[in-house]
């Protein structure tokens, strides 16, 4: 297949490392898609979920926050030389209220030039019980972005925050699925679910309103390491091979998967033979390195429809 596209990709920058666009961008265009990315900050290294969780492995960084008005200025320039046709709008980690509602006014403003452009939306609030945004993020989250979004990829905490209900087994993360495609996605995946020691990706795509969605699991084997970005690369993959392959989503999540853990395991085995214990802090992943992984990645990771 290639089919391709035009990507608006609103996300961090860093200068060094590998979240957010910096995650995001160069995968998409391997793919063969055009990505505009829109900094929505310019930070010198990741700040870390890790502040929160586990060592952190930068003690500190430096840099801007893009403002919602700022956000809207380059939105402006690019409509008064006619280039707002875009087929996709990507979004990750957003820090504001601000910020997100102009999301919101892009979005509408998006679809008023093209009515079919998807909005891949991964609704980035938090991880193990825990928010790194602030929290009146999440009901606007809730009630005004998932409304609007064609695909949505949150992790299991999110999912949970988003439906108000808890995620403790597959049925749970299947249910939480339903309900999201009632409140408006079409495609929902939920990119981790922690069970038994494994991570579980559930899928669900419903293809016509009122019919029950087409749901599949994946089961992916817990590396015993902490990266970061790894959410990024995920939904960014998702979106290029779900536009590839518009009727699999299964398909389109082994081949995301299969890319992700071919990464993970290079990032992994690098760290070992330069002599780090993977284990003491967040890695960098291995994302250049990578590449053939992302053009043609091998299928290793199965999805088993329910
Ligand atoms: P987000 O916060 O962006 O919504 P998330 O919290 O699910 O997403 P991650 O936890 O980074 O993001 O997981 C995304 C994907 O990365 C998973 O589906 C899995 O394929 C892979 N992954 C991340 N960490 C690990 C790990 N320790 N072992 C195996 N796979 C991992
Ligand atoms: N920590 C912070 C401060 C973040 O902003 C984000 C954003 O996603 C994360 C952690 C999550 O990283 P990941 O994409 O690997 O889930
Ligand atoms: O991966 C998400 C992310 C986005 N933006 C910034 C981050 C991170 C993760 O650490 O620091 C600035």
């Amino acid at each position: 297949p290639s089919e391709t596209g035009r990507v608006l990709s609103i996300q961090s920058h860093t200068v060094q490392g590998y979240v957010g666009n910096k995650s995001a961008v160069f995968p998409l265009q391997l793919l063969g898609y055009d990505v505009d990315p829109i900094n929505s900050v310019q930070f010198s290294n990741h700040t870390g979920k890790l502040l929160l969780f586990h060592s952190n492995r930068y003690p500190t960084f430096k840099g801007q926050v893009l403002n919602g008005e700022q956000l809207w200025a380059l939105i402006q320039g690019l409509e008064s030389n006619d280039l707002l046709y875009y087929t996709h709008l990507l979004t990750g980690y957003i820090g504001s209220v601000s910020f997100l509602s102009t999301v919101l006014e892009v979005v509408n403003k998006l679809r008023s030039i093209n009515p079919k452009l998807r909005y891949v939306c991964d609704p980035v609030m938090g991880d193990e019980g825990k928010l790194y945004v602030p929290p009146e993020l999440v009901s606007v989250y809730r009630e005004k972005v998932v409304p609007v979004a064609s695909m949505l990829t949150p992790n299991q905490f999110e999912a949970e925050l988003l439906t108000n209900s808890r995620i403790e087994s597959e049925r749970d993360g299947r249910e939480a699925c339903n309900i999201l495609h009632a409140a408006g996605p079409s495609m929902v995946v939920i990119t981790s679910i922690n069970i038994d020691g494994n991570l579980l990706l559930i899928g669900s795509h419903q293809k016509e309103q009122g019919l029950s969605p087409e749901q599949f699991k994946i089961v992916i084997p817990k590396i015993p390491a902490y990266f970061t970005g790894t959410g990024d690369l995920t939904t960014a993959l998702l979106l290029g091979w779900s536009n590839k392959y518009p009727n699999n989503l299964d398909k389109a999540a082994e081949l995301a998967v299969s890319t992700v853990q071919a990464l993970l395991q290079r990032t992994v085995n690098d760290y070992k033979t330069a002599g780090h214990d993977p284990q003491s802090t967040s890695l960098e992943i291995r994302l250049i390195q990578s590449q053939d992984d992302i053009r043609q990645p091998e299928i290793k990771f199965r999805a088993e429809r329910y």
